[in-house]
């Protein structure tokens, strides 16, 4: 009952937070948190960026203050610092019309991220969605011009990240597939997210790309240092996984950390370490059968016991979560920590983004690597949080999947 109360009241202060920031026009408003209280925490300042997009999916900032945004099933587009707008790729009307590209469920085109050399090379990455060859998702390098109106130079880094192909008791044909892409600016390479497509085996098979953290270089390479397992696909860095929509780099450590969308009973925040199990296993237990040959929602135990994210009895060594969801999941998905003094005391913090839970939370990671304090970024309209990105401004920006991209700028309190 208190916990009703309690809800109720945030609920009301978001609406009076939410009234009172439409009332300041152009889309701007100063937001607070419920635990703004001490002075070290920042102002909040949400500007909508670009408003009418068809689920914008993610986005990265170039050397030169351009955006590049996705949208799922129109391609790559992007947003120059004078505000003029192009559609680089994917569908018709766009300066260049990929063929091969698909649109299905929750795959499409998703994750987008900038090479750390772009001065120089102008490389770009899109994960997306083809029909090429066995129908996968693929991590496709192009090239764009200097004026940004076009991409040349297609380069299929990866082709064969597995895709559900058709539907099953579980949903439709594209379900988790994974799909973001970040560089780590601490070893340079290319990591990219993928999902368990409601394979039961898929996440704990080494031979196949699905339910895996991959860490490749520019042209798709297996880095080195990925200890993937013996007799494994050396491109695989973490394994064990349901489906990472989120991973971020610590910025003292460089350390990665996943941010995994888990069933009805967990989200998780993990962080990564070369060659580990996150310890996802949804496949049946022998004597044990699931509908689809998938036990993610069900058990893989005769007692009934859930299949847990992180399955600790048959996998002792499996990747520790650094913060789960209290037995629910809200669809976790984007993340990114907070970088610069700006963010004051929540500098060094990382923001996770939910889709069914309408929010951003701020969450406090200790130098083992454990979350010890979540805030809760109220004031801002509940919207399915698709990307999390920090700008080159230092502010952080926000893809909805009403079709928003806002910037969030932290400021001093006055
Ligand atoms: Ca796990």
């Amino acid at each position: 009952m208190k916990r009703a109360m309690t809800g109720l009241l945030i609920a009301l202060v978001r609406i009076f937070l939410s009234a009172a920031a439409a009332h300041c026009g152009s889309g701007q408003g100063v937001l607070a948190t419920a635990e703004s209280t001490a002075d070290s925490e920042p102002r909040l300042v949400r500007t909508v960026v670009l408003s009418g997009l068809k689920n914008p999916w993610d986005l990265a900032f170039t050397p030169d203050g351009a955006m590049l945004f996705t949208e799922k099933c129109r391609g790559l587009s992007v947003r120059r610092a004078n505000g003029t707008i192009r559609h680089l790729f994917g569908t018709a009307g766009a300066a260049v019309v990929a063929k091969d590209f698909l649109c299905q469920g929750q795959s499409g085109m998703l994750g987008v991220a900038v090479d750390p050399a772009f001065a120089a090379n102008r490389f770009v990455y899109v994960y997306m969605l083809s029909h090429l060859g066995d129908q996968a998702n693929r991590v496709v390098r192009l090239t764009v011009d200097a004026g940004y109106t076009t991409v040349s130079a297609r380069k299929d880094i990866v082709a064969d990240i597995t895709y559900k192909k058709t539907f099953n008791f579980w949903g439709g044909a594209g379900t988790h597939s994974g799909g973001r892409l970040r560089f780590s600016p601490v070893d340079g390479f290319l990591y990219v997210t993928t999902g368990d497509n409601h394979d039961g085996p898929l996440p704990q098979d080494l031979t196949r790309l699905g339910g895996k953290t991959l860490r490749v270089d520019r042209d798709g390479t297996a880095a080195p240092g990925n200890r993937t397992p013996a007799g494994g696909d050396p491109r695989i860095f973490t394994f064990g996984h349901r489906n990472v929509q989120g991973i971020a780099f610590h910025p003292d450590t460089g350390q990665p950390f996943a941010c995994e969308h888990g069933p009805r009973h967990s989200d998780e925040v993990t962080a990564l370490v070369a060659g580990g199990n996150g310890g996802w296993d949804p496949q049946p237990e022998a004597g044990v059968t699931c509908l689809s040959n998938y036990c993610g929602y069900t058990s893989t135990k005769r007692d009934g016991t859930p299949t847990p994210m992180t399955d600790f009895a048959r996998f002792p060594n499996a990747l520790r979560p650094a913060w789960t969801n209290n037995d629910i999941s809200e669809g976790m998905g984007p993340c990114v920590f907070l970088n610069g003094a700006q963010w004051q005391a929540w500098d060094g913090r990382l923001a996770v983004g939910f889709l069914r839970g309408g929010r951003i939370e701020f969450l406090r990671i200790d130098a083992a690597g454990m979350a010890t304090n979540a805030v809760t970024v109220a004031g801002i309209p509940k919207e399915r949080m698709r990307s999390l990105v920090q700008g080159p401004d230092g502010a952080l920006y926000v893809a909805t999947d009403a079709g928003e991209i806002w910037r969030l700028a932290a400021s001093p309190r006055p």
